[in-house]
């Protein structure tokens, strides 16, 4: 759909050479981040290899490139919550009706976006079946058969799984698809203590996540009530933010259900004292939309930036024969190179090919992101040495083949740390603190995240998304950070001057 390929082919008439091997190689974003942001990041999904756009709007094909991401958080997440004795298990895609109805309250609101089957080949179905949305009411119903003493409890489970939300606004790549690939966690405890602390250790796995792999900075906090899922007790959440558009992103969520579910699916257990009881449930999810984030906050005009930690390719070796030189030596030195750092378990490749020029390949590599390229051309090879260059800021060094594992390894950190101190620079220019009503304005046309002093009161956010209802969408509550600045005695609250209870992150969201 954005591909290049198909935009450059209109420029036929230009004369330019440079156009002409643009056009040839089909390379190079037309689009700036700064400038138009939608088309850029549409444009760099897909000229990266990670999506592919599909007939069905708001569905994607998620190429090697993305899935390999996906997998490495996977490779850290799945171990993470099996030391917490949560096991893997796997539920039906299908949801009846019935079940989801008796969950109305919570799944009213969100009726509208669940797809269901309706027929097999022309017949009708004698009852409909949904799509699962999410997995409550698949699971609960088996959780209240499997859970009856105090020793069936903790009941830990998670699902790695594909859900289907029919939505309508705007369908973008890894932020917002109609189909998205997650893990679901859904556990009960015979208290609520128990709940509460997982809570907070899944979120902890979720910075990890955005923090360490991604080398995104997120704020952890609690949901407002207006924003916390509906059938839960409260929600836990990692906030992002987008600089360039100036929106806030739910980066993945952990909620403590509280006893709602139990009691809506009867999901009930004889305690130590032979009482009956009713379980405690969390609930908690990440998404591919982890991916999505990463691409806003790293890439940049000449493609994707992968974070080394994240990066499928961590370093790319391309061999630079010049006329005369002695090619097969150089390409014997990028063998040897890739097989030392696969050897000292760096992801490394070699690009061989030869219908494309050493420019062409730099250019490509560029776009997927490629954390570190280790170049190799005659004077290298004379000077036992190679040439590397890093993608996150461009900088070239030169690393003597004795010490080549351990100055990459070191480079791949040094640009995993860069990645993150950048992003967290640029994300804490955009957080703005306010007071007063017209500070808040001011702030959110500059499009900042903004920290203000908040009442708590639900009506007082449903006035400030009315007021701030605009082209641009409304703002609205992020988290109430964990992390909370003093609030000294007599603050008001900014939007309704009534005494403050909180401070609170607002902003428009994706
Ligand atoms: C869309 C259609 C139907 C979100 C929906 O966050 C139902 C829902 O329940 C729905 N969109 N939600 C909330 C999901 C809550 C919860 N589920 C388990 C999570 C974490 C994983």
């Amino acid at each position: 759909m954005a591909g290049s390929e198909a935009k450059n082919s209109g420029s036929k008439q230009s004369g330019a050479k440079k156009k002409e091997v643009k056009k040839e190689t089909g390379l190079g974003l037309t689009n700036r981040k700064a400038d138009n942001f939608g088309e850029w990041y549409s444009e760099v999904v897909v000229n990266s290899e990670m999506i592919e756009y599909y007939d069905i709007s708001g569905c994607y094909i998620l190429r090697p490139w993305a899935m390999a991401i996906w997998e490495i958080m996977q490779g850290f997440f799945d171990p993470e919550i099996k030391k917490m004795k949560i096991k893997n298990c796997y539920f039906p895609l299908f949801v009846s009706p019935g079940v989801l109805e008796k969950e109305k309250e919570h799944v009213e609101g969100f009726a509208p976006e669940v797809a269901w089957v309706t027929k097999s080949g022309k017949t009708d179905l004698e009852i409909p079946i949904a799509i699962r949305p999410t997995s409550e009411t698949v699971m609960y119903p088996y959780y209240s058969k499997w859970i009856r003493g105090h020793r069936d409890l903790p009941l830990k489970l998670n699902q790695w799984c594909n859900v289907v939300r029919w939505e309508f606004s705007n369908p973008t790549p890894f932020i917002r698809s109609r189909e998205f690939l997650w893990q679901e966690g859904h556990t009960a405890f015979a208290t609520k203590e128990e709940a509460d602390v997982e809570v907070l250790e899944i979120l902890e796995l979720y910075r990890r996540i955005y923090e360490e792999f991604l080398a995104v900075p997120v704020i952890k906090g609690k949901k407002s009530e207006m924003e916390k899922f509906a059938g839960g007790l409260y929600t836990t959440s990692v906030e992002a933010f987008i600089p360039n558009t100036g929106r806030g992103v739910q980066g993945a969520t952990s909620h403590c259900l509280g006893q709602n579910f139990a009691k809506m699916f009867e999901i009930n257990f004889e305690n130590e004292k032979g009482e009956k009881a009713m379980v405690w449930q969390n609930s908690w999810a990440y998404s591919t939309r982890t991916i999505g984030v990463m691409v806003m906050v790293h890439g940049d005009d000449k493609g994707l930036v992968l974070p080394p930690k994240v990066a499928s390719v961590q370093v790319i070796v391309i061999p630079v024969p010049y006329k005369d030189a002695d090619t097969q030596g150089i390409i014997d030195a990028c063998t040897a190179t890739v097989n030392t750092l696969c050897e000292a378990g760096i992801r490394a490749e070699s690009d061989f090919r030869d219908n494309y020029s050493p420019g062409w390949k730099y250019s490509h590599w560029e776009m997927k992101g490629v954390p570190l390229r280790i170049e190799i051309g005659p004077k290298d090879l004379a000077k036992k040495q190679a040439r590397a260059a890093r993608r996150d800021n461009g900088a070239k060094i030169d690393i003597a083949n004795d010490n080549l594992v351990d100055e990459v390894k070191k480079l791949l950190d040094t640009v995993q740390q860069n990645l993150f101190d950048v992003a967290k620079q640029k994300r804490d220019e955009c957080i703005e603190v306010v007071h007063t009503w017209d500070e808040f304005v001011q702030a959110l046309n500059q499009r900042k995240m903004i920290l203000a002093p908040w009442c708590d009161e639900e009506a007082v956010e449903a006035d400030v998304k009315a007021r701030t209802k605009g082209e641009m969408g409304a703002a609205k509550t992020l988290c109430s950070p964990f992390d909370q600045p003093e609030l000294p005695e007599g603050t008001k609250c900014f939007a309704s001057e009534k005494p403050a209870k909180k401070w609170s992150y607002w902003g428009r969201s994706y």
